[in-house]
Formats: C-alpha cells, sequence, structure tokens
C-alpha cells in the first residue's frame, strides 16, 4: 500500500496484524494486538496477503485517505482482481493496447497464455 496522503488513525489508516499470517485458523484478533499503519505521503506498507488487515475508519469529516493498492496472489502472482471477468471484453476492445496489456491481455513468456498464444489476439476476434 503507497501513501498517496499522509495514513493517520484518524483517517483510517490501514491496519495490520503482524505475525497473524502465522495464526491458527480460527484465532481471534484482541482489539489491542492491531497496529494503524500511520505514515507519511510517499511511504509504503508491504504485507502479505494473508496477514489480517483491512482499512481503518475514517473518524474525520474532511480529511480523505488516498492510497495506491497493488496486490498480487500467488496462484501464481495473478492480480488481486480477475480483470477477465470484471470488464467485459467489448470495453476492452476500445481501449488503447497498453491498457489491455496492463489488464493480462499481455502473455509474459509462457505466462498468462490463451491456447498457447498471446491473449492479445482474442481482441481482435469478431464476436460470435
Ligand atoms: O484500505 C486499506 O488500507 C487496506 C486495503 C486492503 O485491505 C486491500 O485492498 O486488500
Amino acid at each position: 500500500m503507497f501513501a498517496l496522503t499522509d495514513f493517520t488513525v484518524a483517517n483510517g489508516a490501514t491496519q495490520v496484524l503482524p505475525s497473524s499470517h502465522l495464526w491458527p485458523a480460527d484465532r481471534k484478533a484482541e482489539p489491542e494486538e492491531v497496529i494503524q499503519a500511520e505514515m507519511k505521503a510517499g511511504s509504503a506498507l508491504f504485507y502479505l496477503g494473508s496477514t489480517l488487515h483491512g482499512g481503518g475508519t475514517n473518524t474525520t469529516s474532511d480529511k480523505w485517505r488516498r492510497g495506491m493498492f497493488f496486490g498480487f496472489v500467488i496462484g501464481w502472482l495473478r492480480t488481486e482482481e480477475n480483470m477477465f471477468l470484471t470488464v467485459p471484453i467489448d470495453e476492452v476492445r476500445k481501449m488503447s493496447v497498453r491498457c489491455q496489456e496492463l489488464l493480462s491481455y499481455k502473455a509474459h513468456r509462457g505466462i498468462g497464455v490463451m491456447d498457447v498464444g498471446s491473449p492479445m489476439a482474442l481482441l481482435s476476434k469478431e464476436r460470435h
């Protein structure tokens, strides 16, 4: 999580439970175990997706917390959101090639292929 604005307790800085990725599935967090990642804009917080985490509560009425989140899920290194299902292909076809590549239509060597080829080929096919 990259802080684009200051992250404070008041504006809902990311909550993290350190080492919780090692906990048994039925282990409940105690409120005093939760820490909030207060950080200045430009800072970054790195955590495993299996570490319990989430956005805090913004208790202000006028301070927005803005962050940029990059998530990869090993399975193997996929995006958090399945863009093939999220963005209709007809919308993808209208996008720039760069956007199409970023939405995972570009294969990287043997990773992300479709029928042993680039998914970009699918974008040029006519709809049935
Ligand atoms: O809002 C936050 O700081 C946490 C974001 C988050 O939990 C996530 O996107 O996985």
